[in-house]
């Protein structure tokens, strides 16, 4: 049976949502099989089904999951005879760690240097949404947002600093093969490329060089996705 991905979807098919990258990593992982539908900000009825309105989704025959992580332990736990992507409950709970840093650490430095790089490339129907929404969560809109000031551009640096830091002389987050911690990571950086061309990382650094191992997994998934190439 295919599952259904609900991703989030911008302008000339922009895949910018960092955590349905997680979500399709995490299913190429397991090498289940898999279609996308791709879903705008405007467009909740695709997923009322699901009782909320927050992306991804997957519908797995009958069984409907939304949010990222749950998706990821629902498919862990489904699909036990694939590829772990926890490696256990140990790495399960690392990663669960890893989750809640990205989200509050990675994403918060992130989203200053994009947000309004991500305005951009919205379709004309999300536009207004995401200026007003966002406005309303920030206290300012996008452009007085994304200054790229250098209190900004520190406080990214730092993040980084902390991945670079924690990758060490390894191939991946997660060791010599990736895993779920390496995709809860890399969603930050699937985002930023699909609608930014500032260039986040530098070419000397070893994040950078994760980041392309990141791209060229799965056939180069990632990579081939429509994005810009800093
Ligand atoms: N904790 C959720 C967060 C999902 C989330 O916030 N998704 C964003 C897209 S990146 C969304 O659907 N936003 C809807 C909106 O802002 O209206 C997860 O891990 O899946």
């Amino acid at each position: 049976m295919v599952i259904e991905l609900y991703e989030l979807v911008g302008r000339d098919d922009r895949r910018f949502s960092p955590y349905c990258w997680r979500t399709r990593m995490g299913l190429e992982h397991k090498g289940l099989d898999y279609k996308t539908i791709p879903v705008r900000f405007t467009d909740k009825d695709l997923i009322a089904f699901s009782g909320q309105g927050r992306i991804p989704v997957i519908k797995d025959g009958e069984m409907v999951v939304s949010d990222s992580w749950a998706i990821a332990e629902y498919l862990e736990q489904t699909y036990g005879d694939r590829p772990a992507l926890f490696g256990g409950e140990t790495g399960h709970g690392l990663a669960q760690f890893l989750n809640v840093w990205a989200d509050r650490s990675l994403h918060s430095a992130l989203i200053r240097l994009v947000i309004a790089d991500i305005l951009d490339h919205l379709d004309e129907a999300d536009r207004d949404y995401f200026a007003e929404s966002r406005t309303e969560w920030f206290g300012k809109p996008p452009r007085e947002i994304q200054t790229r000031s250098e209190e900004d551009l520190k406080a990214f640096r730092q993040v980084v600093s902390m991945i670079r830091a924690a990758l060490g002389d390894r191939q991946f987050l997660s060791g010599a093969a990736p895993a779920y911690g390496d995709y809860i990571v890399f969603g930050a950086f699937g985002w930023a490329r699909s609608i930014s061309d500032f260039p986040l990382l530098s070419e000397d650094d070893d994040v950078y060089a994760w980041r392309a191992r990141m791209m060229d997994l799965f056939d180069g998934m990632a990579g081939k996705a429509v994005g810009y190439d800093v």
